[in-house]
């Protein structure tokens, strides 16, 4: 029997906004795969180099695509990175870029240990809307969405929205 056919989804969007937990609620939901590109990098040793100002280890983005098309190519991936033009546009049939309120994203990101630069750097990026703009640049402009990730009602919304979505474009494609 032939698999049914399932949707990529790409959750982006500045570091604290929300990806991680969105992901893994909406792949309990739906039953697609969570990939935190973070985590598969950490898992592969997928670096290339070490960014001494901001004391983490630089992503080796070819050997990360490279890791990841089979998969893709199959479908059914929920993708979670806070950064999107690494990726091939062919993957995503949708991409979501999270947005939180910057006292919201400063109090988030305070609370995991950011400090300093990091934290500034962090939430001028949320300000600058750079991984909005990112999106729009590497995405056709019709299957990029903006969501609000302020509150737990939010979430909520988004959570039931997207499953829709997902639900709705298996129907179109089975
Ligand atoms: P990311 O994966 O984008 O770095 P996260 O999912 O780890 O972000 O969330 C960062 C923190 O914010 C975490 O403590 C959970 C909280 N959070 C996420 N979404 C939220 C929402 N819609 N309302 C309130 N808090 C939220």
């Amino acid at each position: 029997m032939k698999m049914r056919k399932r949707p990529n989804v790409l959750l982006t969007g500045t570091p604290g906004v929300g990806k991680t937990t969105l992901g893994k609620e909406l792949a309990q939901r739906t039953g697609l795969t969570y990939v935190n590109i973070g985590d598969l990098a950490q898992e592969g040793q997928l670096y290339d180099g070490y960014d001494e100002e901001y004391q983490c280890p630089i992503l080796d983005e070819d050997r990360v695509v490279d890791e990841l098309d089979e998969k893709m190519v199959e479908g059914g991936a929920i993708v979670d990175y806070h950064g999107c033009d690494l990726f091939p546009e062919r993957w995503f049939h949708i991409v979501f870029v999270l947005r939180t309120d910057n006292t919201q994203l400063y109090t988030r990101l305070e609370s995991r240990g950011y400090a300093g630069k990091k934290l500034q750097d962090n939430v001028q990026c949320e300000i600058f809307q750079t991984i909005y703009e990112e999106a729009m640049e590497a995405y056709s402009e019709e299957i990029v969405h903006q969501l609000s990730s302020n509150t737990p009602e939010d979430l909520e919304r988004n959570l039931e929205q997207i499953v829709q979505w997902i639900e709705q474009w298996m129907k179109d494609h089975n």
